[in-house]
């Protein structure tokens, strides 16, 4: 049967039939550009991407919810002591009933997104995998779309495929997978599929087509499998980032109006032992600042947001200081975040760092979110290779705290520790003098009055092809043969109780994973105990703020609803948030659009959305 009408592309973004996180709702760029690229080729395309509130709403609704909301009052907000223990049984038995109803209500869709998927004669399915859960699910849908409508050719791409590589194609129904980015290989590859099909081929030799392109070295960043079903991987060529597509969104999506902006991609250092990130993201690049301040400009002014978050896995002060004089040279309003790095000799640089902080303050930055791993120089080197000193993170930490109070702004520090760690061997450290130190370290940023707002912690864990994983006997690792196959599907709840996590068959020194877990817990009670805020990371925070939750006990109302929305699946907080950082992103992309400011243009009126709605980006729909 030939395929030669219908749709060329329909890109799914994979879910798990629930929300996960507070950010699963923000703009995606990724989709927005893969989206780009094909309108360029003058495809024909379909975006089915749930990570909606009003969608996640409808589809999870269940009877379960006004109990569930009831017992977290008395569990998680009252402190209900007396009754705790018969209500958290009541808890966990009504979660394992909702965990069945969710996954009955996740066969359905799959069943009727397979079905879709045939009635539109869909030539590709391109499915943009994540961790856990919604891997699984991309899996079954390719293998019910396999059975159901034969000829559509399915693609896995996305963080998922980009972690895993040839493992995430080992032993998944997907036709091929495309690493770390699609603009180029998934294009080429609809071309080639819409024209054998126009000559009536069947997908078999469409497989064929592609393998014999990527044996004689003719398509890069591809999966596939060869001739005796061996897993290989094409070389990986990456687009320049200056040359890459801006991302095209449909103007009234439901999605959060918080912007991705790829102004870095990657890590400038890169060499950390534990990291996953240079693998997913490939070679670092830095984009020319001209682009990354267009962009934001047509952000701005084609879709009425001013709230954005950077992508880059690091971006050093040194990039982020020209960006923040771009940002104020064209009095651009607008407030972001970023991940960043503890800077290098920060003791010795403090007052340049404070200055160019302030300039970055005052250029529109609300939140950063960088890694402190561990407070002892002997791990940080030799067991991390993080390239930074304990000083080098706590006077970053100053820098950027005393350039937020001299700009009376507030800036949202985030940090995050490893806990337990891999230890040096003969060092004789133990973990109990490692949990001290961090909290020492916590403790003196607090009496100094540079207390970060928000501690993160979370057990060592041996990423695909990090030093951690590859050399995972001499950090102290013992994991089961089948590993990556395992973490590949390996769902855990940031916002459940690590003791109801399932069992990852792993230990460090011996510690069983459970256990590593119930340390993490400790640490994390101690530093709860300690006045911190937990768990929150710079996305989370830059919602919090323009959702209008000031000071340490807003930010700590914003995390204790989101997780209670999360876990309840009641989402009337999170449906009335998102309203809120909307609002919030609308005014202040309004504030661009003064008589006085560079980008406004008479003709159009951006911040009304209904006057403006025939402008770009248009709908994405076929
Ligand atoms: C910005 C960001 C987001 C944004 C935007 C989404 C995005 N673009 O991915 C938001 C805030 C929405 C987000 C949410 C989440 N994120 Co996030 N995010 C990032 C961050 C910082 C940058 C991503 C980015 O902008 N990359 C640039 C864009 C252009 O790349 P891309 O989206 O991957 O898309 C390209 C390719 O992957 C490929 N591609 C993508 N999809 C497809 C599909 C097909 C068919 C093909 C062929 C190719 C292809 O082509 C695209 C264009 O070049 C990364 C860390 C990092 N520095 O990389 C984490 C990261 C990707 N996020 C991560 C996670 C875990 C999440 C969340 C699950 C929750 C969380 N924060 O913990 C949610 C899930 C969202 C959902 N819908 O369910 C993990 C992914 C781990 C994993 N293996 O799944 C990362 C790596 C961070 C980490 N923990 O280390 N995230
Ligand atoms: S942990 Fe941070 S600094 Fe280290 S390689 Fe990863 S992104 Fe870079």
């Amino acid at each position: 049967m030939s395929n030669s009408q219908g749709i060329d592309l329909m890109l799914w973004n994979s879910f798990m039939g629930k929300a996960y996180s507070v950010s699963d709702c923000f703009k995606e760029n990724g989709i927005g550009i893969l989206v780009r690229a094909c309108k360029n080729e003058g495809f024909n395309i379909i975006v089915e991407d749930p990570a909606r509130i009003d969608f996640y709403t409808t589809f999870t609704k269940n009877d379960l919810t006004p109990r569930l909301s009831e017992l977290s009052a008395h569990i998680f907000c009252k402190g209900d002591i007396e009754n705790t223990v018969s209500l958290r049984r009541e808890w966990n038995h009504l979660q394992e009933n909702l965990a069945k109803i969710i996954k009955e209500k996740m066969e359905k869709y799959i069943e009727g997104l397979a079905q879709k998927i045939c009635e539109n004669n869909v030539k590709v399915l391109g499915i943009k995998t994540w961790l856990g859960d919604r891997f699984a699910y991309s899996e079954k849908l390719a293998k019910r779309v396999s059975e159901l409508c034969p000829n559509t050719l399915i693609i896995a791409g996305g963080p998922q495929v980009n972690q895993f590589k040839t493992h995430a194609l080992e032993k998944s129904p997907f036709d091929f997978c495309i690493d770390v980015e699609g603009e180029i290989t998934l294009t080429k590859i609809i071309h080639t599929t819409r024209e054998m099909y126009s000559q009536g081929c069947a997908k078999s030799e469409v497989i064929r087509k592609i393998t014999d392109l990527a044996e004689t070295g003719e398509i890069f960043n591809l999966i596939y499998k060869n001739g005796n079903g061996k897993v290989k991987e094409t070389p990986v060529k990456r687009l320049s980032l200056n040359s890459k597509p801006f991302p095209l969104y449909e103007k009234e999506d439901g999605k959060v109006n918080i912007a991705v902006i790829n102004e870095s991609s990657g890590c400038y250092y890169g060499k950390c032992n534990f990291c996953t990130h240079p693998n997913i993201t490939g070679k670092y690049q830095i984009r020319d600042i001209s682009i990354t301040i267009e962009e934001i400009k047509e952000t701005i002014k084609k879709m009425g947001i001013g709230l954005f978050r950077f992508a880059g896995s690091t971006t050093p002060v040194s990039l982020s200081g020209r960006i923040a004089d771009a940002l104020l040279e064209e009095s651009l309003h607008i407030e972001y975040s970023m991940f960043i790095r503890a800077e290098n000799r920060a003791r010795e640089r403090i007052d340049e760092l404070v200055e160019v902080y302030e300039k970055i303050i005052r250029s529109g930055l609300r939140a950063v979110f960088l890694g402190v791993e561990v407070a002892n120089n002997d791990i940080l080197s030799k067991i991390m290779h993080k390239g930074n000193s304990v000083e080098d993170v706590y006077f970053t930490i100053k820098a950027i705290k005393q350039a937020s109070y001299n700009q009376r702004k507030h800036l949202d520090v985030g940090i995050s520790f490893i806990y337990p760690c891999p230890i040096p061997s003969g060092s004789g450290i133990s973990h109990d003098q490692v949990l001290k130190e961090n909290l020492v370290f916590l403790d003196t940023l607090k009496s100094e009055n540079y207390k970060p707002d928000s501690v993160l912690i979370t057990p060592a864990a041996p990423l695909p092809a990090t030093s951690w994983q590859i050399e995972h006997k001499r950090f102290g690792f013992d994991v089961p043969e089948d590993y990556l196959q395992i973490v590949l599907r390996y769902e855990y709840e940031l916002t459940k109780d690590p003791s109801t996590w399932p069992e990852l068959n792993i230990s460090l020194n011996g510690i069983k994973f459970l256990n590593m877990l119930k340390m993490s817990g400790l640490m994390e009670k101690k530093v709860r105990e300690m006045g911190y805020t937990v768990n929150v990371t710079d996305e989370h925070c830059l919602a919090a703020r323009s959702a209008g939750f000031v000071g340490q006990m807003g930010l700590e109302e914003f995390k204790m609803k989101s997780d209670l929305a999360l876990l309840t699946t009641d989402y009337r907080f999170l449906r009335d948030g998102y309203q809120k950082i909307n609002e919030y992103s609308r005014k202040l992309a309004e504030k661009n659009f003064s008589s006085t400011n560079k980008i406004f243009f008479a003709e159009e009126k951006p911040h009304d959305n209904k006057a403006c709605s025939y402008h770009w980006p248009g709908n994405i729909g076929p």
